[in-house]
């Protein structure tokens, strides 16, 4: 079987950066990869590597589950579920652990960054997260794993470990591959445009654009997006953080290269082309919010919950089983 894997943490409601860096990048990939599986899931496990309410856990697992399904993944297609229902994942977790060094994880820029955030109680999971990542997807086989460009080096680490493993106990896993989109693979704030748009940042903060925003909000926060005192539109990332950002946005939901969006926008001021992108991401994130509304009322999120649980699971239990065996863990 052919798998491609990626997960989310649902630590907070998903930002138009998970939207555009993952989620529409998940649909594109399963429209073109017509015979590869994909398998999908909340990560809940990792998302209390960080302190969590359990009120606001429960209903952004629930949330994000939703928002998979209303994002436009073909349901007949995925097996979704959620981490922490499929017990080996903690399992090989700690194998994984078990063959990762210290130095290894000291490298990781996701866990400076959030130890950096995060003055006081930074927990020893938030260190060994990418040992648990790379047992994500080393259970599955997985051989393609879609992720933002923040995710590349936990899946570097994932490749050494999966070859590492094979080298000491014989061939068991598949060397997995990153996917990595080439625009929108970093959304960044649209306040602080030098900064990843983030979904664990303050609820409050207007550069962050939630999925579950109401429309009205999503325009306002469009439309008073940063920009410098220039006024032409064109692509400088370095000179133009802010606009370059936009631009990115707008090319990823419209298809249009710089290039297009340049010349369109070509004697226009910045006013034009934000109030066009706040109606362009309106209608995009509205139909999904439609869809949402409906899945989110219906049985049928519990429904496909429980076959991705009991699929993943099945696949889960063979490969741990194997790992054991080859290890020499446990009596067979
Ligand atoms: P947190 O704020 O809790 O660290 P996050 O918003 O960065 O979370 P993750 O759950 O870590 O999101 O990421 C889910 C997926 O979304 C990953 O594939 C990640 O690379 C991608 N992603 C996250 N933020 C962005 C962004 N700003 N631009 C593009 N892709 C992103
Ligand atoms: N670490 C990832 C989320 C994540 C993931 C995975 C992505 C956990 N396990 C396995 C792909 C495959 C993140 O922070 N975005």
């Amino acid at each position: 079987m052919n798998i491609v894997l990626s997960g989310i943490k649902p630590t907070g409601i998903p930002t138009l950066g998970n939207y555009l860096g993952a989620l529409k990048n998940f649909v594109k990939l399963q429209n073109e990869m017509t015979d590869y599986e994909f398998f999908m899931f909340v990560a809940d496990m990792h998302a209390i590597t960080v302190p969590q309410d359990p009120k606001e856990l429960r209903q952004n697992i629930k949330n994000l589950a939703a928002i998979y399904l209303a994002s436009g993944l073909n349901k007949e297609r995925l097996t979704l579920f959620l981490q922490s229902e499929v017990h080996e994942h903690v399992a090989l977790g700690n194998v994984m652990q078990s063959i990762t060094y210290m130095g290894e994880l000291e490298r990781m820029t996701q866990y400076k960054d959030k130890m950096a955030k995060q003055e006081t109680g930074v927990t020893s999971a938030l260190f060994t997260y990418p040992a648990l990542m790379a047992a994500d997807i080393l259970l599955y086989d997985a051989k393609y794993v879609p992720v933002g460009e923040d995710q590349t080096q936990h899946l570097e680490l994932t490749r050494d470990l999966a070859v590492r493993f094979n080298n000491r106990f014989g061939e068991t896993f598949v060397v997995p591959e990153a996917l990595v989109t080439k625009v929108g693979a970093r959304i960044m704030d649209l306040q602080e445009p030098t900064k990843k748009m983030s979904k664990s940042d303050d609820p409050a903060n207007k550069g962050c654009i939630y999925l579950l925003d109401p429309i009205p909000v999503i325009k306002k926060k469009i439309k008073s997006a940063v920009t410098d005192s220039d006024t032409k539109v064109y692509y400088d990332k370095e000179n133009k953080p802010g606009i370059s950002n936009l631009m990115t946005i707008y090319s990823v939901i419209t298809g249009l290269s710089f290039k297009e969006i340049e010349a369109k926008y070509a004697g226009h001021g910045y006013g034009d082309f934000k109030g066009d992108l706040a109606e362009i991401v309106a209608r995009e994130i509205g139909a999904l919010q439609e869809r949402f509304n409906q899945i989110i009322k219906s049985k049928e999120l519990d429904e496909i919950l429980d076959q991705g649980r009991e699929k993943a699971s099945y696949l889960a239990r063979r490969k741990l089983s194997k790992v054991y065996h080859k290890m020499g863990i446990g009596r067979n």
